[in-house]
This record gives structure tokens, C-alpha cells and sequence, in this order.
């Protein structure tokens, strides 16, 4: 379907006011968001407070806001809208716009898109939140029904994983970045190349998590010490510092995203609490979700060294380039340590999905553990 008919829909019907968490099913029209002037468009850090921002926009307008997310953010606003902003309570109504990632019998898509995939429309279900499915050519008919329903409160539509095509979206993001800073895969293959081999490494959602896989299989090594997170957006670090809480003398890296650490960022005091001296945190800096097609983050990425150093990291390093990361890699002594290492957009060339399993990456985790 093309996104600049359902854009204009929600327009015209006077949606101005769009708040959410990118995904890439809803890439092609974030894209038009994104340019549109007369949108008050805000990006939020999780989509728990994406349904409060969009509950004061209603407070402020009269008017409901577009909520847009990713499937796998559903749960974080079941929170917020059964204990207040929904349709048994402040009845605060907003056009849930989600991208169904998973869909059965749906595009084929990702493990971890699976289970919540299957039961997206269940738990819709049991919320009593109404909800449509959009077609290739249902908008005109299913937005009228949906838009009706919003008297009542929140009312969803569920946008399946490559349903809405724009065929110069991807280009338009590869070239995005004309700095020499060094590429997301180059930055995790300098750490492979200059941590110990026996290091354990937590890897973020998205292309971070499938870039750590490829260079692995690129360089013949084991996937047995990489927890690959591509799920729990945000929780890479929280993992981590699970990990090292028992696990006192293994050396670790956390290799973070920008928008990860908005998304969770009061995990860091849990982290940086425990001070946990075998730990490297690395945040790859592009000020951007790259994964989801190159949207803008909730706040500044530059400002995440201060709130680090703010919060009580020890150590804390604004890397520029692979020389200094390596010559900052090789001095570690006694952490926790805190590196963000500025990065450029665009990924490992034909860049593919880890086919392991999370629960077959827990299971080959334990068993090195073990050794
Ligand atoms: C709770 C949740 N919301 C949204 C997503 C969709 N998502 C997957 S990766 C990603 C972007 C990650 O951005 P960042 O951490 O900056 O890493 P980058 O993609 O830039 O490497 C998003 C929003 C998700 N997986 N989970």
C-alpha cells in the first residue's frame, strides 16, 4: 500500500500530532511524518511514555494523537493505559498505528517477532482495544470505523511487517551520514579484534545484535560467549550487569545503541550501583535508530557521556575512531568502564538475521559458561 494515501487520510481527518517508537514496517510513512511541517511529531524514548505524550497533546488539543510503534512495544503500554489513559479510565482517545512484525501466516519475519506476533490481536483482545487490520486496500473503509471507535478511547490498526512500500526509502538512509566517523561493523570488529577472545559480549536490538552475529561466522568463531538481545530493546546492559553481578571475574562488554540507552536509560544507575569492575558498556553514537530506517532519537545521543559520567561511571571516554578505540580497549584495567564511540549510518554489506534461536543462544551460553 502506498503510505502517502494513509498519511493524507489521517491528515484530512485531522490527526496532526504523531508521538511513538520507530519500526521499519512503519518506515515508509515515518518518513513523510518526518518531513511533513505543520506535524507536531515527537520521538519517544518507549512507548510507555508515548501513550502518556500523547494523552497531554489530547489534554492540550481536544484532538487524539497518533501513537505509532513496533509490535514488540505493546507491552510497555499496557502499563500506562490500563492504569490510567485508557478506555475504562481517562478514556484519552489516540490512533494506535502498530507494526505487526510476526503476522501468522504473514511475511516471513523473526524469531523474536514470532510469539508476540501470533498473539498481537489477543492481546488486543483482552485490553479491549478495538482494532482493524490494514490492507492493501481497506484504509478508506476500516479509518471511518476506527475513527468512530475513538470516542471511546484508545482504538488500534495494525500495519503487517511490509505492507507499506516506498521504494527510495533505504537509499535515502545509507546516504544519510557523510562523516569518516567508522561504521556500526567496523566498531564491533575492532573490539573482536583487540578484547580478549574469552570476553562475553551482550549485544543490542537490531542491526548491532546482527552485525555481532555476521562477524562471527565471518572470522569462523564461536556464537557461545555473544548474548545476541534481539528482543528486550534496552536491556542489554540490565542482562549484562545480571551477568557480572554472579559471574565477578569474566571480562565484559555491553555493546549498546543510542537509542537502546534512551530507551532504558534508568538501567544505568542499577549498572553503574553495582560497579561492576569487569565490564566495558560501549554505546555505538550515530544519533539515530538506524535499524528501523534512520529516525531521530528521543534526545541527543551526545548528551548520554554526560548523564554516565553524571550517574557515576568512573571511567568515561568519547571515542572518535578506531585507533583511539583500540589504544582505549587495550589500557583496561579496573572498571566498570564507559566508552561511546561515534559512529556513521550504514551496515555490513548484504547483512543477514542470526538463524539461532534465543533459546538455542541461552542454551550454547550456559554450556561455555560451564566449560
Ligand atoms: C520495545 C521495542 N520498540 C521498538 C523496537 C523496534 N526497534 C528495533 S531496533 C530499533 C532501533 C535501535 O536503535 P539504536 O539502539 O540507536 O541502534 P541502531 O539501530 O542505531 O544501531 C528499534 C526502534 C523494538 N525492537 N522494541
Amino acid at each position: 500500500m502506498n503510505p502517502a494515501h494513509l498519511f493524507e487520510m489521517l491528515k484530512e481527518r485531522g490527526l496532526h500530532t504523531w508521538v511513538g517508537v520507530p519500526d521499519s514496517s512503519l518506515q515508509p510513512l515515518l518518513d513523510l511524518v518526518l518531513v511533513a511541517p505543520q506535524m507536531l511529531h515527537t520521538v519517544a524514548s518507549n512507548e510507555c511514555e508515548a501513550i502518556a505524550i500523547a494523552s497531554g497533546n489530547y489534554l492540550a488539543s481536544g484532538r487524539p494523537s497518533v501513537v505509532y510503534l513496533q509490535n514488540s512495544g505493546l507491552g510497555k503500554t499496557v502499563h500506562p493505559l490500563t492504569s490510567l489513559y485508557g478506555s475504562e479510565l481517562a478514556r484519552i482517545p489516540m490512533l494506535m498505528l502498530v507494526g505487526w512484525r510476526g503476522k501468522l501466516g504473514g511475511k516471513p519475519d523473526e524469531p523474536q517477532h514470532q510469539w508476540m506476533g501470533r498473539v498481537t490481536p489477543q492481546l488486543l483482545d483482552l485490553l479491549q482495544i478495538p482494532y482493524r487490520e490494514l490492507e492493501e486496500n481497506n484504509a478508506a473503509s476500516v479509518l471511518p470505523e476506527l475513527f468512530d471507535l475513538l470516542k471511546e478511547g484508545p482504538a488500534a490498526l495494525l500495519v503487517p511487517h511490509q505492507l507499506l512500500k516506498s521504494p527510495d526509502s533505504s537509499a535515502a538512509i545509507e546516504n544519510k551520514s557523510s562523516f569518516s566517523w567508522p561504521l556500526r561493523w567496523q566498531i564491533i570488529e575492532k573490539v573482536l579484534d583487540t578484547l580478549p577472545s574469552d570476553t562475553y559480549f551482550f549485544s543490542t536490538t537490531g542491526k548491532t545484535s546482527r552485525e555481532l552475529f555476521e562477524l562471527r561466522k565471518k572470522r569462523s568463531e564461536t556464537h557461545a560467549r555473544d548474548f545476541y538481545c534481539v528482543g528486550g530493546m534496552g536491556t542489554a546492559s540490565s542482562l549484562a550487569l545480571g551477568f557480572s553481578q554472579i559471574e565477578k571475574n569474566k571480562k565484559i562488554c555491553i555493546l549498546d545503541g543510542d537509542g537502546a540507552a534512551w530507551m532504558q536509560l534508568g538501567s544505568w544507575g542499577s549498572v553503574i550501583a553495582a560497579r561492576p569492575e569487569n565490564l566495558v558498556h560501549l554505546v555505538i553514537e550515530n544519533n539515530m535508530h538506524e535499524s528501523t530506517g534512520g529516525q531521530p532519537l528521543s534526545g541527543d545521543a551526545k548528551l548520554l557521556i554526560k548523564v554516565a559520567r553524571a550517574l557515576g561511571y568512573p571511567i568515561c571516554e568519547e571515542v572518535e575512531g578506531l585507533s583511539q578505540l583500540e589504544a582505549f580497549l587495550k589500557g583496561l584495567h579496573r572498571g566498570p568502564y564507559y566508552f561511546q564511540v561515534r559512529s556513521q549510518s550504514g551496515s555490513l554489506p548484504n547483512l543477514g538475521r542470526p538463524d539461532l534461536s534465543p533459546a538455542k543462544n541461552v542454551e550454547l551460553f550456559l554450556r561455555e559458561r560451564m566449560k
